[in-house]
């Protein structure tokens, strides 16, 4: 066990509000697939880590490829990313429903840019993450506010009861995932829930739930962090070791190559790290794709 493995194997998450998720709402995530609103941070908070973004945007103007890469990784390589996966007030409600020993598998955000055509097909996050299991919840977390006019994320409740489904590559232009990947089966739109969020508020979904989102069409930013925590005893089902990090608990499965905080915005080791995840990750982020 290196140092940084030492670091990381009894994490520590940071202080901040006490959630307390009730037990109708542990009943309701398991009848629908999501919850929401819970509250993250204060606005105030919401909007100082908006600035940091939005400043660490600024820093790397004239390097498109490398803002990409950290905004979709930033919790390996930005630590205000980090410190918002370590808050309190959201690895509560997680833990409420994946039990106490929890990595982020990764964190990045969904950024729609005012009055563009940019969206996000139907789909079932764990298609392509290559786990071995659905013990899996994404914390969404609005750093703007998310309604159904900057095209907030919706939910199909119930969803996330069947296995994943066919999903079709379409790689359309303005689609924001990796493979513009779409559900192949019908989706009964009529149903989806919106999502709406202020600054501060933050939504869970299972990884199977169906979801989506439409265009922005307000005049500013929606801005969603997306934290992807997992519990210990998943695993990724190839046979090299991808990257997470500990953020509560303790790991006894030894089933990821544990990594630390971020060493600085965008450290070299950091992104070499994260480079060589990535490609550990082709293996079936784009297992089957044409492109
Ligand atoms: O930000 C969005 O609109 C979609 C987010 C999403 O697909 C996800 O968090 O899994």
């Amino acid at each position: 066990m290196n140092a940084n493995n030492q670091l990381v194997k009894e994490a520590k998450a940071s202080s901040g509000d006490k959630v307390e998720l009730k037990d109708d709402w542990v009943q309701q995530y398991e009848r629908d697939g999501y919850l929401f609103p819970l509250k993250a941070m204060d606005p105030a908070q919401a909007l100082e880590y908006r600035k940091q973004m939005e400043c660490f945007e600024a820093s790397v103007a004239d390097k498109p490829d490398m803002r990409k890469m950290a905004l979709l990784n930033g919790a390996y390589l930005l630590p205000f990313v980090d410190e918002i996966t370590r808050l309190e007030s959201i690895l509560e409600p997680v833990k409420q429903l994946l039990g106490p020993n929890i990595m982020v598998w990764n964190a990045g955000f969904f950024i729609k840019e005012p009055r563009t055509e940019d969206f996000i097909s139907w789909h079932q996050d764990l298609t392509y993450w290559g786990l071995s299991d659905s013990h899996e919840v994404t914390a969404w977390v609005a750093l703007s506010p998310s309604t159904i006019a900057s095209g907030c994320v919706k939910f199909v409740a119930g969803t996330h009861k069947q296995d994943i489904v066919e999903h079709k590559d379409t790689f359309e232009k303005n689609n924001l995932l990796s493979r513009g990947q779409e559900i192949a089966v019908e989706v009964k739109e009529e149903e989806a829930v919106n999502i709406q969020l202020q600054p501060g508020e933050m939504s869970l979904h299972h990884g199977k739930v169906f979801h989506g989102s439409h265009a922005n069409t307000s005049d500013d930013r929606r801005i969603g962090l997306a934290i992807r925590y997992i519990s210990t005893d998943m695993r990724q089902t190839i046979e090299e070791k991808t990257t997470a990090k500990l953020v509560a608990g303790v790991d006894e499965f030894d089933n990821f190559r544990q990594v630390g905080k971020p060493r600085g915005v965008l450290d070299p080791e950091d992104i070499a790290s994260l480079e060589e995840n990535m490609r550990i990750q082709q293996q079936f982020l784009y297992a089957g794709s044409k492109k």
